[in-house]
């Protein structure tokens, strides 16, 4: 549902876009872009507020964001974005999607190449035009052309976040329908995979054909792609596409099995069967012998047919678990529910939206025994962090904030800059008297691998680092994760006790499954964090736990599944 108050956001963040490739004022772009997520999912009736002259109650909105949103009730425009989107074509705005490419590249790339769109700048830079430019580089060319086919490569995909809720109201819509028995989402989604192409969805019902056709008319689906008597594709309002297979009860298990996949474990299934005399479809078991196909309405009872324990779908990426599952050693998987606390979370001290109070009244309600309060600080300019004078002036706060909300816990922590040289941006002083520090690189991501690797090592070998934030610096769809040699960050890891993140932020979900098991594989202990800068972000934690879970994480992996006396203990 759009509201006003979310067209005033998108407004606001588009102004935010251009402003800052037109070089404008760092601060001033941040605060629109703050005012943005606060309005994007503001309840109340803007027009009312604006009526009352309580814009500025908001969070975020002072004077020049306020007279901003009065033109935009008003007349549908914010005039100075108008101004500027009469000065950079619209495609300027697109550049930034190549992983990158940030705001004064775009804008380079437009004004002195004259380019407006991602495929111009591809054939720009496969003929050589861009490393001419001042301070790019034959490095930086190549750089744009790999940004651009992994951009590419990911165009057509979305995050999880984006496509959970959209599936489960579709889900939803499907179980309330009379004939259908069960519905649930299959294919990558049901895998909780990092991103997914499609949605894919699953009816048991005694009238196929009838779900089937309702489902084509459900008010989401803006355009149906093909219609049969037991499959659909259509393409849903938002653009995403969504395949719906519906077959009788009694093979609902194996329908559940063939399409949640994914592929690479279906054909190591399919061969394991065949071994074992059957053949294995979306309608169930054929011995090879010839005799009745045995369907299945559980996806239990196919699993257990062929000899194996049910496989959590987390799992179902043929990395062995066939093999586990037949042999008894399946891993058990940690849960959303043994999360105890939240380790990585930014208060309004540094640039996150909410007091630490609220973070913590936020963290009770979600039924955490601790939240660590880790905010940025000074060198990481963007991020409006703090110096030794203000931790300390903040630690007065959490240790009043402690004493009223016992036994609830608040961490005093950091995320700290891991500098160009390795070294920290904090003096080990001022560490020493924090409970946790989580060290992270955000600037020179793009270094040789071998600095990149130094840099982390260094940091790990500091004894008051904790954990290492985000390790891999992927930003899905954005940035690729960062050049260096992983397993070296394992064995200093696991040397020095320090613990690798798992962000379960949604773009980031850094480390993910395949990084998780190494991590694992190589003894190094996990955290999942939210990295919110926000209350609400808490509830990223989700999709942090789905890729501890692909990567076959228990609970006792995982650092903050423990009470706050044994997760100090080591720290
Ligand atoms: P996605 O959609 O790219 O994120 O990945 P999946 O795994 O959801 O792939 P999708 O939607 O093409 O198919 C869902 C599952 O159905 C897939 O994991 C395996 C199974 N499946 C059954 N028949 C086929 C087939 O003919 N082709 C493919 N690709 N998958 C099939
Ligand atoms: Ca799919
Ligand atoms: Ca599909």
């Amino acid at each position: 549902m759009t509201t006003i108050a979310n067209s005033v956001a998108a407004a606001l963040r588009e102004l935010a876009d251009y402003a800052e490739m037109a070089g404008e004022d760092f601060y001033k772009v941040r605060a629109y872009r703050r005012a943005a997520d606060t309005l994007a999912t503001w309840p109340e009736d803007l027009r009312a507020l604006a009526e009352a002259g309580r814009l500025r109650t908001i969070p975020g909105v002072g004077e020049a964001i306020e007279k901003k949103i009065m033109q935009f009730l008003g007349t549908g425009h914010i005039e100075a974005l108008d101004r500027l989107r009469e000065e950079i074509p619209p495609g300027v705005l697109t550049l930034r999607r190549i992983p990158d490419v940030g705001p004064r590249t775009a804008f380079r790339l437009y004004a002195e190449l004259g380019i407006t769109s991602i495929a111009e700048a591809e054939r720009a830079a496969r003929a050589g035009q861009i490393r001419v430019l001042k301070g790019l580089g034959e490095r930086s060319e190549a750089r744009i052309l790999k940004g651009i086919e992994l951009l590419n490569r990911l165009s057509d995909r979305v995050l999880l976040a984006v496509a959970l809720p959209v599936a489960g109201r579709l889900r939803q819509a499907l179980r309330a329908l009379p004939t259908v028995q069960a519905a649930e989402t299959a294919g990558s989604l049901r895998r909780l995979a990092p991103t997914v192409g499609d949605i894919d969805l699953l009816a048991a019902t005694e009238n196929p054909a009838l779900v089937v056709d309702a489902f084509t008319q459900f008010p989401e689906v803006a355009e149906v792609v093909s219609a049969g008597e037991s499959k659909a594709t259509v393409i849903l309002q938002d653009g995403l596409q969504a395949d719906l297979m519906a077959l009788p009860p009694a093979h609902y298990g194996s329908l559940l099995q063939h399409f949640t996949g994914s592929q690479a474990h279906n054909v190591t299934l399919r061969g394991w069967a065949r071994d074992r005399g059957f053949s294995l479809s979306e309608y169930g078991l054929a011995p090879l012998a010839g005799g009745e196909p045995i369907p299945c309405a559980t996806e239990n009872e196919v699993y257990e047919r062929l000899g194996l324990a049910w496989i959590p779908p987390e799992l179902r990426e043929d990395q062995g678990e066939i093999a586990a599952a037949a042999s008894g050693t399946l891993p058990h998987l940690v849960t959303d529910k043994a999360i105890r606390g939240d380790l990585h979370v930014h208060s309004n001290w540094s640039d996150g939206v909410n007091t630490i109070e609220e973070l913590a009244q936020a963290a009770i309600v979600r039924g955490y025994d601790y939240i660590a309060i880790t905010d940025h600080t000074k060198s990481l300019g963007v991020a409006h962090g703090l110096d030794e004078a203000r931790f300390a002036d903040r630690q007065r706060d959490i240790d009043a904030l402690n004493a009223r909300l016992a036994p609830f816990r608040i961490l005093s922590g950091a995320e700290v800059e891991v500098r160009a040289d390795g070294s920290l941006d904090l003096p080990d002083e001022v560490l020493s008297r924090l409970d946790v520090v989580v060290a992270a690189i955000h600037t020179g991501l793009r270094g040789e691998a071998d600095r990149v690797t130094a840099r982390i090592v260094q940091a790990i070998q500091n004894p008051h680092v904790d954990i290492i934030a985000h390790p891999t610096g992927r930003i899905i769809g954005e940035r690729a994760a960062m050049e260096f040699d992983f397993d070296a960050v394992l064995e200093a890891a696991a040397a020095h006790g320090v613990a690798l993140e798992v962000n379960a932020t949604p773009n980031r979900l850094d480390l993910d499954g395949e990084h998780v098991r190494r991590a694992i594989q190589r003894g190094v202990r996990l955290v999942i964090s939210t990295d919110a800068h926000r209350a609400d972000s808490l509830d990223y934690m989700p999709f942090g736990v789905a890729m501890a879970r692909r990567g076959w994480a228990e609970a006792a992996d995982v650092l903050n599944t423990r009470p706050v006396d044994r997760l100090l203990v080591d720290w």
